[in-house]
């Protein structure tokens, strides 16, 4: 590799190891680890699996691939032999911010497990220039500005392939990027990413997101999920959504035809996953592209249905896409006959209308389409697929019971463990060995360690390191100067009511304002949240201003800020994530009941030592049962109270704030004089209101008991022994949440590849 390397900073910029700039360096290093990943065979089969998804939240690359590629070691040793350090030098990579979260994030994790168990299937998404905003603050608030990720030298590389998508009104070239994906010590597989040949950057703003809507020809990859608020954003979500799923279904029939096979059996040689509806016009794309190449609308509806399969992400009624006929018929109009066909065939079987493809309002409903006409239809853990089954889908479950499953979903244990917390994974490897790293489940080895008081020390020893080195990340990052000895208690994921980030806010009032009144804590506390709300999305960006709003309060408030802190980490992404994760001692999971259909970052924080906080919510449930009630702090009410209250309209924020005057003192805080002197009226005004008026994700249900159970957390944290068995126990049974257990599962139950 030294070689290499030093040729390659020869050739390009007439330098050596020694005399390089680290940008330089990083250039050879990105070159070289690209190449050894081309380089690697493709794993290869009879059939394959194509997953198609909006969103592929891949995170920064360099590191990942030389531990899959078993070159990490090495790479970080002539590193140091020639005074740099592995660590520093991967920073300079550009973060692609190809996904918003959770969603885009499994998606990842995915095709690297994929490649790692050696199956054949690659990804299909969008180039996206700019990807998802990079967010910053200012005013104590949320600024969105493009974050142009693609550098001269990256992961993609340029295909010879191009397709051409025919809108109503112009055709679009789309080109083809591929980025390699290195399994871990074993084949490689693609993440396609398909461009608008016309796309142009120019057209956006310094320090913005803004651009021109209409000009489609240029827009149409530069971002993820454009502001959908207004008509002119979702019509051009429909145009990308159709973009990468005509473009992608040629590519898959082409490659189908290259290998020979016929596409009469289409379905014995490649299986589609259709990650939430966001992909969903794949079916009727693929549907028309096999009536061009001769089959009946008959026959092509039945391949097509034994190809595709659908995984549901969520039970939010809002996220669950329903495009309006007439929008589609403005953008493609020659899905339109097949749409109706297909809603034709359900409405001659079925009487009852819930489960018609169009409604009654000419609106599309996309998982309809999916459940209709895909063979299977999966949650993302177990309490969300039974949600589907009971209430949310009952209605296609009825019709449908042998298409429902449940794939709980998974994390890859390379980024997620090996590669952000390597002290943690060296001493485990050092305890039970390296078996770990093929078969997660090993961890459970960690057991006999349970009461072995060295042991649990060095977890103690690690969790600081990582705590010194969130510390210094922050310091240089956002010049915020973490104590090391504090509880970190940690909330990062998407900012969304549901989660109820706002739940915790009105706890950090409330600790405020006891230690106001002269109760310090046995230890300083450290609150961090990191989450980037929507632009549109109002009411998430008011509480975004409330977090920055205590942050500036408890800053400047000597006494309380030696004590406890809430701090926020800007731009939180996926190599934040790796960073603060590490650090925890509290994962907070604390969304109201049956709306979080699984999460993820749940399963990265027990893995790395941290103890979940959470309610009984989504894998919440199943790292409870897997761990045992002693070792989770589970709180609020029930999955089924919740589901109760809603069906029958049952809950009313403004009766808990007016009966209970502690709830009542902290939610008039929002509006209290001392936030008002730093933050904006309106905001916090608005929020106040959406509390006690609306409170559609029940955050006052939940928040006394949830202050009872943090005090408890706190106190817990005292005896640090059974902290630490705790914390030993959460990572020995971390092993079932590996991404690898996943997809051999999708495999074995749905896709059969091998
Ligand atoms: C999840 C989304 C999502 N579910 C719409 N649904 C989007 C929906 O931009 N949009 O329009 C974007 C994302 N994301 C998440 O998926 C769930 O909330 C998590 O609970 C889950 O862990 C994750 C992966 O399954």
């Amino acid at each position: 590799m030294e070689e290499k390397l030093e040729a390659l900073l020869a050739g390009r910029f007439q330098k050596n190891l020694d005399n390089c700039t680290k940008e330089e360096l990083f250039e050879a290093l990105l070159l070289f680890t690209r190449e050894a990943a081309e380089k690697l065979p493709a794993n290869t089969g009879r059939k394959k699996l194509y997953y198609i998804s909006a969103e592929f939240l891949i995170g920064k690359l360099l590191s990942n691939n030389l531990i899959n590629l078993g070159l990490y070691e090495e790479a970080e040793k002539i590193l140091k032999k020639h005074g740099y350090e592995l660590c520093e030098i991967e920073e300079l990579e550009a973060e692609p911010s190809l996904g918003n979260g959770g969603l885009g994030r499994l998606a990842a994790c995915f095709l690297d497990s994929i490649a790692t168990l050696g199956l054949p299937g690659d990804g299909i998404g969008l180039n996206y220039h700019f990807g998802l905003f990079q967010q910053k603050f200012q005013n104590h608030k949320q600024k969105e500005v493009k974050n142009p990720w693609i550098t001269k030298e990256s992961w993609l590389m340029k295909q010879p392939d191009s397709f051409l998508v025919q809108f109503k009104d112009f055709a679009a070239e789309a080109v083809l990027y591929d980025i390699a994906v290195p399994g871990y010590e074993s084949g490689c597989g693609r993440l396609h990413l398909f461009d608008v040949k016309t796309v142009d950057e120019r057209i956006v703003p310094e320090d913005s997101i803004d651009f021109d809507k209409e000009a489609i020809r240029k827009n149409l990859t530069l971002f993820l999920y454009p502001d959908d608020s207004d008509d002119a954003g979702r019509k051009l979500r429909i145009y990308q959504q159709y973009f990468m799923v005509s473009s992608g279904a040629q590519l898959i029939l082409k490659e189908c035809e290259q290998q020979g096979y016929d596409l009469r059996k289409l379905h014995e040689h490649v299986v589609i996953q259709i990650n939430d509806t966001h992909p969903s016009m794949v079916i009727p794309e693929l549907i028309r592209l096999l009536q061009e190449k001769g089959f009946s609308m008959d026959e092509a509806i039945d391949t097509v249905s034994k190809t595709c399969a659908y995984t549901n992400h969520t039970i939010l009624a809002e996220a669950l896409e329903k495009w309006p006929l007439e929008y589609l018929e403005e953008v493609v109009p020659q899905l339109i006959p097949v749409i109706k066909e297909l809603d034709k065939k359900v409405r001659k079987k079925y009487a009852d209308e819930s489960v018609y493809i169009i409604d009654e309002n000419e609106r599309v409903h996309m998982a309809h389409m999916d459940i209709h006409y895909g063979f299977s239809v999966n949650g993302v853990a177990a309490l969300h697929t039974e949600i589907l089954k009971k209430s949310e889908l009952k209605n296609f479950y009825d019709i449908y019971p042998e298409k429902f499953n449940n794939k709980t979903n998974g994390i890859t244990f390379r980024r997620w463990f090996l590669h952000c917390n390597r002290q943690l994974s060296k001493y485990v490897e050092d305890l039970i060995g390296n078996g770990f790293k093929k078969n997660a489940e090993e961890l459970e080895k960690l057991l006999v360690y349970k009461d072995d008081e060295k042991v649990l020390q060095r977890l103690a020893e690690i969790k600081l390191e990582k705590k010194l080195e969130f510390k210094k990340f922050m310091e240089e990052t956002q010049g915020i100067e973490i104590n090391e000895n504090s509880i970190i208690d940690v909330q990062v994921k998407r900012l969304h009511e549901y989660k109820r980030q706002q739940m915790n806010a009105l706890y950090a009032i409330y600790k405020y304002l006891d230690i106001k009144a002269g109760n310090k804590p046995k230890r300083p506390i450290t609150m961090i949240f990191g989450a980037k709300a929507a632009p549109a999305y109002v009411i998430a960006k008011d509480i975004i201003h409330l977090i920055l709003c205590l942050q500036e309060l408890i800053e400047n408030d000597p006494e309380v800020c030696p004590y406890f802190r809430v701090l926020m980490i800007e731009n939180y992404n996926v190599s934040k994530a790796a960073k603060v994760i590490p650090a925890a001692d509290i994962s907070e999971q604390i969304s109201l009941a049956s709306k979080e259909a699984s999460g993820t970052g749940n399963m990265k924080f027990m893995l790395n030592g941290a103890l979940t906080l959470g309610t009984e919510d989504g894998a919440n449930v199943e790292i409870r049962d897997l761990v045992g009630e002693e070792n989770i702090y589970i709180f609020g009410k029930k999955p089924q109270e919740v589901l109760d209250l809603y069906a029958e309209s049952a809950y009313c924020a403004k009766d808990i704030y007016k009966k209970d005057s502690l709830i009542q003192k902290l939610v008039d805080f929002i509006t209290g004089k001392e936030l008002l002197a730093i933050g904006e009226k309106e905001s916090l005004s608005r929020l106040h209101k959406e509390l006690i008026g609306k409170d559609w994700f029940m955050t006052l249900l939940d928040t006394r008991e949830y202050i009872r159970i943090k005090e408890q957390v706190y106190a817990d944290y005292e005896n640090q022994k059974e902290w630490n068995q705790k914390v030993l126990i959460n990572i020995a049974k971390a092993g079932f949440f590996s991404s690898d257990r996943t997809i051999a599962q999708y495999n074995e139950g749905i896709w059969h590849l091998k």
